[in-house]
C-alpha cells in the first residue's frame, strides 16, 4: 500500500463540475482509496495570461497500484473528460498529475516523481498543505513550511 497525492486543475467545460466529478471518479479507481481531498481553488493560469481561470485540489489516495498503473488510471479519466492535448501550457478540461507516490523519486519518460513545478506552484501547496501539512515530499521538505514560503494572493478557496 502506498499514499500517493493528485493534483487536479482545470480551466475548461464548468471547471468546478470537471472537479467534482474527477474526485468522485478518483474514488472509484481500482484497489485505490480515496483517503481525503482539499477544498476546491480558484487561481490564476501559470503560464499563457490569455486563459480562463483554473480551479484546483488536491486528493491524497492510498494504493495499491504501482505508479505506472496510477498514471494509466488517471491518464484514462482524462482521456474520459475530453482532454486533448491542443497546446502547450494551455486551457485543459482535466489535468491529473500525480505530485507524490509515497517517498519514491522516479524520474523516467512518462513520469517524474515529485512532480518538479511542486516548489512553485501555490495551487497545489496551498491545498495540499490543507489535507497533509506534515507529509514530508521525497528530498524536497515538509508541505507546509514549503507552502507559507508561497505567495498565495491569486488563490481563492471556493467551498
Ligand atoms: N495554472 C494554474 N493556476 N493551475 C493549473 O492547474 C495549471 N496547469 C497548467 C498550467 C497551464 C501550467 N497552468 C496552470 O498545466
Amino acid at each position: 500500500m502506498t499514499i500517493a497525492f493528485i493534483g487536479l486543475g482545470s480551466n475548461m467545460h464548468v471547471p468546478e463540475q470537471q472537479l467534482e466529478t474527477a474526485i468522485k471518479e478518483l474514488a472509484g479507481v481500482a484497489n485505490t482509496e480515496l483517503l481525503g481531498h482539499s477544498s476546491l481553488y480558484r487561481s490564476k493560469p501559470v503560464g499563457p495570461q490569455d486563459q480562463d481561470d483554473f480551479i484546483n485540489a488536491v486528493a491524497k489516495v492510498q494504493t495499491q497500484l504501482t505508479a505506472i498503473e496510477l498514471l494509466d488510471a488517471l491518464q484514462a479519466l482524462e482521456q474520459a473528460h475530453g482532454r486533448k492535448r491542443i497546446r502547450h501550457w494551455g486551457p485543459r478540461t482535466l489535468d491529473l498529475d500525480i505530485l507524490a507516490y509515497g517517498n519514491d523519486v522516479i524520474h523516467s519518460e512518462r513520469l517524474s516523481v515529485p512532480h518538479p513545478e511542486i516548489l512553485n506552484r501555490s495551487f497545489v501547496l496551498i491545498p495540499w498543505a490543507e489535507i497533509d501539512p506534515e507529509w514530508e515530499i521525497a528530498g524536497v521538505g515538509k508541505v507546509q513550511e514549503l507552502s507559507d514560503r508561497l505567495d498565495n494572493n491569486s488563490l481563492e478557496i471556493l467551498q
